[in-house]
């Protein structure tokens, strides 16, 4: 079990096939029907889109124009009016799914609740109202930093109702890193819950978030919406602080949808890339619904009675587009689960799955790999015949696990959507259609209608089949990300300019290597950039940089990635000291220590190690390369001419 090495991705051309029974029921049911889609779309995707829009989703008036493209910002669906919350609940209540559920939640200790469509409205509805009395208007942001619970739903559908950006931020970042995402969103309003279950633990949220916002540090939050999940003692302050179940009892549960505008902000999500702090990506009303409505009706293949489960926390995307918005826009049930995958209950995944009769599941490589060293006898315990069809996002899978998920968790009859995308893309871009796309183990496949994906130089030139390249999109689509919030002219170098624009033509850049083979299929490979993929987990190595050097021992840090049976990769540090400090066991504690306060656990490093001097070029850039073959215990490779001082080197490999 380990990362795909090129070697087994290259030797590996297994063919599976859907079977006829699969593909007859499917939404998309034949090869056939996926080219057509998709050359339709790619002869003119405006007609497609708009096609879409107009039978899939309820508008207030619709648009004028389908696409203002003025590179590299687009407007979708311009002038027309709907709201989210309105597609994921209202127009469900005047049909059989008025009492269907819609969502159900399963918490780590084992208390469940479910919430039918109509019980769910109501919620969203008093929670918005809950919101407006705090003084909450269209236009402001709302913080939500909250545990797997239906109230991180409900909260983020009752911002999109009354028209409020919500940015959602991780349960497991820090304080400061709370602080610093409410600071540039300058968050009215945050949402929070007295504390979260994660690992057998309480994790104390509220603390965190009276930390973030301690001596004033962010004047923009006048209040704090409070909801009691774990019922430890809390501390409230005066005027600022309110229990959620208190202002429900004051608030109607009447709030009609505000119709907003289809480029009207939607959310905010942080999210790392290779310099500077994390950027706000920005997604808006109308093309996020509906790319979100369209990718997960199609690649999950819904059908009116599927319990559908996708494992994300909702402070990723993948929570906000296929836990939240793609599934109740489709008036599916949607599970949540607080829990996370852990030794203490080997079989957690797999209860869960059973007791519901999940059948679409949706999880990341890294919880197979933790799954399968937890031994077979686990899933073969528990009865998963409801299972019809598995997904899996995040990083690239290892034929040996996508294997495993195949042969032991979906008993050999399940397809298995590898889906490629980012937080910037809104949705999935890459992935079979799961009754019409034959997969290979390890390959996203083929692009989803509508997605012009290519893999080229750094002139934009496409390359050949099995030549490695970058993965970049031609054209515009609904879900990609709008801006940067705050900084358009990041967004412009980050993804449209490595490939200098030619006669009008923009790429969007994604950052990660991949290669095509003769079949058409992607192998995404992983990011070419200073961006490591822990368990999942997105991480700028800058910000783990950032965060070392800001303790008093440190001088200079490099942080790289090196590969992890489990984790895909995880998290080394090299770390020169200043003068008066020297290297220690208790420092090496401490330094960890450091970087989980500064950023949250996810960014701790699994190693870190002391060095004398870093290796330089002569112009004094470090250079990470060396360091990444250093780390992963391999022979240096390429050209080490431009070093600055060799024998930096040789100190380092002597260790
Ligand atoms: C959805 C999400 C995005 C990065 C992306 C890739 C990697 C995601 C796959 C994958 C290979 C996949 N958003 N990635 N899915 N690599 N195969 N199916 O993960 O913004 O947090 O991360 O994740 O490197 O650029 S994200």
């Amino acid at each position: 079990m380990s990362q795909p090495t090129i070697e087994s991705i290259l030797q590996e051309n297994r063919l599976f096939h859907p079977s006829a029974e699969f593909s007859q029921k499917a939404q998309i049911k034949s090869l056939d029907e996926y080219h057509r889609l998709y050359e339709q779309a790619k002869a003119d995707p405006q007609a497609f889109w708009a096609h879409l829009a107009e039978t899939e989703l309820d508008w207030f008036q619709k648009w004028d124009t389908v696409l203002d493209w003025q590179p590299p910002f687009a407007k979708w669906f311009v002038n027309g009016k709907l709201n989210i919350s309105y597609n994921c609940l209202d127009r469900h209540l005047t049909t059989w799914r008025r009492n269907k559920a819609a969502l159900i939640w399963e918490g780590e200790p084992g208390d469940s609740r479910t919430l039918t469509y109509a019980q769910l409205h109501r919620e969203v509805c008093q929670f918005a109202n809950a919101l407006k009395h705090l003084g909450v208007q269209k236009g402001d942001r709302v913080g939500i930093y909250m545990p797997m619970i239906p109230e991180a739903a409900i909260a983020m559908l009752a911002c999109a109702r009354i028209g409020a950006a919500h940015t959602v931020v991780f349960g497991g970042f820090s304080a400061e890193a709370l602080r610093d995402r409410l600071v540039d969103g300058q968050a009215r309003v945050v949402v929070t819950a007295d504390g979260g279950w994660r690992k057998d633990a309480i994790v104390p949220l509220k603390e965190q978030v009276d930390k973030a916002l301690a001596d004033g540090s962010v004047p923009s939050v006048t209040n704090t919406l409070v909801v009691k999940r774990t019922g430890q003692e809390t501390h409230m302050l005066g005027d600022r602080d309110h229990w959620w179940h208190d202002l429900q009892k004051q608030v109607s549960a009447d709030c009609p949808a505000e119709p907003m505008d289809s480029e009207d902000l939607l959310f905010i999500l942080y999210t790392s890339g290779s310099t500077g702090k994390p950027k706000g990506v920005v997604h808006t009303t109308g093309g996020y619904n509906l790319y979100t409505h369209i990718t997960t009706k199609w690649i999950f293949d819904l059908q009116d009675t599927d319990v559908y489960w996708c494992t994300a926390d909702v402070g990723w995307i993948t929570g906000h587009s296929y836990i939240v918005y793609g599934p109740l826009s489709n008036g599916a049930t949607t599970v949540m689960y607080e829990g996370a995958p852990r030794t203490s209950n080997p079989g957690c995944f797999w209860d869960v799955i059973e007791k519901h009769g999940v059948n679409v599941f949706y999880t990341a490589p890294t919880a197979i790999r933790a799954f399968i060293k937890m031994g077979d006898e686990h899933p073969k315990a528990r009865n998963l015949s409801s299972l019809r069809l598995l997904g899996t996002v995040g990083e690239p899978i290892n034929p040996e696990a996508w294997i495993w998920y195949q042969q032991v968790i979906g008993g050999g009859r399940c397809p298995i959507v590898d889906t490629w995308w980012q937080t910037e893309t809104g949705g999935i871009m890459i992935t079979a259609l799961p009754g019409a796309i034959p997969t290979k183990p390890g390959s996203a496949t083929l692009p989803f209608p509508g997605v012009l994906a290519d893999i080229i130089d750094l002139e934009g030139k496409a390359v050949g089949a099995n030549e490695g390249g970058y993965l970049a999109i031609r054209h515009p689509w609904p879900g990609m990300m709008r801006t940067v919030y705050g900084d358009p002219d990041r967004f412009r170098r980050t993804y449209w300019e490595h490939v200098p624009p030619k006669e009008g033509q923009y790429l969007y850049f994604a950052g990660d290597g991949a290669r095509r083979d003769e079949d058409g299929y992607f192998w995404v490979m992983g990011r070419v950039d200073d961006v490591i993929n822990v368990a999942g987990h997105r991480l700028g190595t800058m910000e783990i940089e950032s965060a070392l050097v800001s303790h008093p021992a440190v001088a200079e840090a490099a942080v790289v990635g090196k590969p992890d049976e489990l984790k895909g990769q995880d998290i080394v540090a090299f770390v020169t000291l200043e003068g008066t400090y020297s290297p220690s066991d208790d420092l090496l504690k401490e330094l960890k220590q450091h970087v989980v306060k500064e950023i949250g656990a996810i960014a701790r490093p699994g190693e870190i190690r002391f060095a004398d001097a870093l290796p330089k070029t002569r112009s004094g850039k470090i250079m990470r390369r060396l360091l990444r073959d250093l780390a992963s215990g391999v022979e240096i490779s390429g050209d080490t001419s431009t070093l600055e001082d060799r024998s930096v080197l040789e100190k380092l490999r002597q260790g």
